[in-house]
Parts: structure tokens; C-alpha cells; sequence
């Protein structure tokens, strides 16, 4: 049972080496590995190794990290949207971000670390959050580009989730994908009427804002496959179900159409069919910049992670009343 060889965290023996089991552990480890492979779902009730237990926390706390920071960059614009409608729009969907934040956490916590703790992590630099979210919003057209590519992206990442072997996080991401092809599908409207009704100055503002986003986006699928540190065993576990450059290149080949129609260019000059491999070829990644943007030196990154600091302080005092208020019901809760 593959599981078995990599799932060492946790007991040494006494000489330092090899890993002590009892039976009764090696049992479970067998009974856990048979049912990943019968492809069933794990409850947060049932027994799982610790490897897989953290790796799932790791994911999932970094994706909920990375909802409620990717509210940062659209949140700038909420006042100067240009008209009621979009400005509806682009709340509704900050809200929902919000929202997707908070099933995240609330599956996340399923495996025995609290909220707290996890926004520690965050708070304290020790988790990541999606490289995106590290790049600034200069005008109207990139709201409407992180809705196109940036959510278009995440939907591509997030539907194969839906299957995940954890069911505490496939839930919520059945949820989150539902409401993320809204967001994908205002942002490409927001962009189409720019492009058939805007004027010149318009047009360049959304060719100047895919420009930007482009190559940040096919970052965000993580680095390749053979510099991944978690895919392999990730999938041997169904936590991810397709690899980062496979839904790399799925991305690329659904939106290249996308980008004809909009009447965009998008900034490849190596981006080409492929008749032979069936999908489009695309230049060189700069993954310098991918790790420079992860290890906190991107355009954004203190800023970014100073005001979800700033949010938390200045919350306090809500936390607090919350806690004071459920005090205060618990004796009648009882007595009812
Ligand atoms: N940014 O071994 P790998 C959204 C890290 S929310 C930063 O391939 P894994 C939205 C990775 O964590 C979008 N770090 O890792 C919200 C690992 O470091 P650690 C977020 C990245 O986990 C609001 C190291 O690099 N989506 O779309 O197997 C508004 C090696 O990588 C990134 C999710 O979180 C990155 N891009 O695969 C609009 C989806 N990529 O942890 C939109 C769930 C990699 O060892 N997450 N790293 O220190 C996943 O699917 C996977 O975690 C990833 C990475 C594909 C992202």
C-alpha cells in the first residue's frame, strides 16, 4: 500500500530511523489506503494519517487565506465603480469571496486546528495565500479582467476539488464553484462591453489590463509538475485530481477563444496550435518572479497582508461583543 511508505510523520523508533507502528495502526493505515483507492470519501470523523490530515489543512487553510485576501484588490474599486449596476455586481461578489472564506475555514477547522491559529499563520507570514492577489488593480478594466482570467482560472483549479477525498472540503467547494462562474462570467460581460461599446481609451485599458494579469494567472496553477513538492502524493490521495500543467494548459486552451472573441490579444507571442498534441503551445514561464511573488517581495504582498492585520486589530472589539453576547445566552439557552 503506497500510503504506508510515505506516511512516516509523527513516530521514530528509538534508534532514530525507522518508523514504529503497531498493528492496529497498520490495520487502519491498510483499511484508509483501500478506500482512498475504492475512490470513497473521508468524513472528518473518520481515522486518517497525519500526512494527509496536514496536507489537507495546509490547502484548504491557504485557499480560505486566499479568498478573504483576494477581496483586497476588488475592494479598491467598490467607489469607483462606474455605474450602480456594476458596482452591485462587483459587491456582491466581494461578499461571496467573503463567504468562501468562511466554508473554507469552517472545513479547514474540521481537521483540528482553529480559526485563531489559522490566521496567525497568516497574519505572521507563516502561510501562504495565492500569489494573484500580490499584484495591484491600476484601473476599471482589471476588475473585470480578475473576473475573465483570475476567476476563470480558479474555476479551472476548483471544479476537480469538487471530487476530493476530504468531503468537508469537497462540500464547500460545490458551493464555491456554483457562485465562482458568476463571478467569471460578470467579469468577461463587464469586458465585452467595453470592447463592442467602449471608446479607443477603453479598449486599451482592456488590452492593458490582460496584458498585466496574463502571465500572474498561469502562476496561479503553482509551479511545474516536476518542481511540485505535494502534487505526487496529493493525487495518489485524491486531494488533487489533475496535476498543476495539466490545468495549466486546460486554462490556456479555453481562453485563447475567449480572448478572439473579446477581440484581445493575449501577451504570448510564442502562444500557438499545436495539431499534433492537440492544444496550444505557450512561451516560457518567468518562475523567478513566480517564487519572488511567494517568498513576499511581490508588487503587493506587505501591503496586502498589512490590512488583513489591520482588519483583524481593528475587529477586536466585535470578536469581543460576540463572545460577551454568547455568554450571556448560554444560562437562558439552558434553562430553555
Ligand atoms: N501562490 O507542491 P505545490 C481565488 C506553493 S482563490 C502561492 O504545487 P500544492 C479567488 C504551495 O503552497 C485561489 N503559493 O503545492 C479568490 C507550496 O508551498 P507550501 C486559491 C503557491 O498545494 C478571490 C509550494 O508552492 N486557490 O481563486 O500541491 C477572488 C509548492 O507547490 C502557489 C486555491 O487555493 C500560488 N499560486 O498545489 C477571486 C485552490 N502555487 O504550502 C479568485 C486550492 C503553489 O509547501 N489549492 N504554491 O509552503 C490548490 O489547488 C493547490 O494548493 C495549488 C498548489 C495548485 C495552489
Amino acid at each position: 500500500m503506497y500510503t504506508q511508505a510515505m506516511d512516516t510523520m509523527g513516530k521514530e523508533a528509538s534508534d532514530g530511523n525507522k518508523p514504529v507502528r503497531s498493528a492496529e495502526e497498520m490495520q487502519r493505515q491498510e483499511r484508509f489506503d483501500e478506500r482512498i483507492d475504492a475512490g470513497d470519501f473521508i468524513e472528518a470523523k473518520d481515522w486518517m494519517p497525519e500526512h494527509y490530515r496536514k496536507t489537507l489543512l495546509r490547502q484548504i487553510s491557504q485557499h480560505a487565506h486566499s479568498e478573504i485576501v483576494g477581496m483586497l484588490p476588488e475592494g479598491n474599486w467598490v467607489t469607483r465603480a462606474p455605474t450602480l449596476k456594476r458596482k452591485a455586481i462587483l459587491l456582491a461578489k466581494i461578499q461571496d469571496e467573503g463567504g468562501h472564506g468562511l466554508y473554507l475555514y469552517a472545513a479547514a477547522e474540521t481537521l483540528g486546528q482553529s480559526r485563531d491559529q489559522m490566521l496567525d499563520a497568516l497574519h505572521t507570514g507563516k502561510a501562504k495565500y495565492s500569489s494573484i492577489f500580490n499584484y495591484p488593480t491600476l484601473n476599471w478594466a482589471d476588475i473585470g479582467t480578475i473576473g475573465w482570467l483570475v476567476d476563470g482560472a480558479a474555476i479551472m483549479n476548483q471544479v476537480p476539488i469538487c471530487r476530493c477525498s476530504y468531503a468537508p472540503y469537497a462540500r464547500a467547494m460545490i458551493r464555491i464553484c456554483r457562485e465562482e462562474s458568476f463571478h467569471q462570467r460578470q467579469g468577461y460581460d463587464s469586458l465585452l462591453v467595453m470592447m463592442e461599446k467602449g471608446t479607443e481609451a477603453q479598449k486599451a485599458m482592456v488590452q492593458d489590463a490582460v496584458n498585466r494579469w496574463w502571465w500572474p494567472c498561469l502562476m496561479m496553477f503553482g509551479p511545474p509538475d516536476a518542481e511540485s513538492t505535494h502534487t505526487a502524493q496529493s493525487m495518489r490521495w485524491g486531494i488533487k485530481r489533475i496535476s498543476n500543467d495539466d490545468l495549466r494548459q486546460k486554462f490556456i486552451d479555453a481562453t485563447v477563444q475567449q480572448a478572439q472573441v473579446l477581440g484581445v490579444t493575449l501577451p504570448d507571442p510564442d502562444l500557438k496550435w499545436n495539431e499534433a498534441r492537440g492544444h496550444w503551445d505557450f512561451g516560457a514561464i518567468d518562475w523567478a518572479e513566480f517564487w519572488r511573488v511567494v517568498g513576499g517581495e511581490g508588487p503587493c504582498n506587505r501591503e496586502r497582508l498589512n490590512k488583513r492585520v489591520r482588519a483583524w486589530e481593528e475587529g477586536a472589539w466585535v470578536r469581543e461583543a460576540a463572545l460577551a453576547h454568547a455568554r450571556k445566552q448560554e444560562p437562558t439557552a439552558q434553562a430553555a
